[in-house]
């Protein structure tokens, strides 16, 4: 998979990509991931990326021109079909079978919506996509960008090392995950569920799947209503 970031401020991002998971990603060449400044895609000297809205109002609006140029210039260098994505607030909300869905996306360009706004024609004619990350504002979509990564990359074939550590998870078939415990067992007076160190590996899944559906019943049963 290949990944191009555009945003006004590149710099953020290498926070997440240099390390951790998405790293990791990055070094087995699951994924390749690029950032791009839009104002390297700027033509004027003072590398202008906003302007006043049309019409008045307060704020500035990022332009569609370095946008356009950027993504032309992204496009030109991948081989095959790219998804261009604008990270919004009023984007479809990213959830775990979105983010399975982008995960099998040859390419993806996301750009980073910013302050008061994003010329329209950024959305009409540049995205084919509109992703949020729930219902409230960040003050751009860097954050939200790395978010998408990342719940993207760690679906990729072969980046989670236990090819099990996928099966289980919060939001497999839209419940949450069972409780975990490790060592010790014994543990001030906390105890471990019993079930879980009886090596009687039946009753244990059962025991899960069970705590599962209890779990998202208390905590999200919206969950159980899709
Ligand atoms: Cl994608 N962008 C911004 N600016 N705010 C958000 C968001 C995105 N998703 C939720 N809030």
């Amino acid at each position: 998979m290949r990944i191009d970031i555009i945003s006004i401020f590149p710099k953020m991002f290498s926070a997440v990509l240099d390390e951790s998971m998405v790293k990791r990603a990055q070094l087995k060449g699951k994924v390749k991931i690029f950032t791009h400044d839009l104002r390297d895609y700027t033509l004027d000297k003072h590398r202008k990326v906003d302007d006043r809205p049309f019409g008045g109002g307060s704020g500035m609006v990022l332009q569609v021109e370095p946008i356009f140029r950027a993504v032309q210039a992204i496009k030109k260098k991948i081989k095959g079909k790219a998804k261009v994505i604008l990270l919004c607030p009023q984007g479809k909300r990213l959830n775990q079978a979105y983010a399975k869905k982008l995960s099998g996306c040859r390419n993806l360009i996301l750009i980073c919506g910013h302050y008061e706004g994003i010329d329209e024609r950024v959305r009409q004619y540049l995205a084919d996509e509109e992703v949020s990350i729930g219902d409230y504002v960040l003050t751009g979509g860097e954050l939200a960008a790395m978010v998408l990564v990342d719940s993207l990359v760690r679906l990729l074939p072969g980046v989670l090392g236990d090819k099990n550590s996928l099966n289980f998870e919060s939001f497999e078939g839209n419940l949450l995950e069972y409780p975990q415990y490790s060592r010790p067992a014994k543990f001030k007076n906390w105890p471990v569920p019993e079930v879980l160190v009886s090596g009687d590996h039946r009753k244990i899944n059962a025991w899960r799947k069970l705590q599962s559906f209890k779990r998202t019943r208390l905590k999200r049963p919206d969950l159980l209503k899709q």
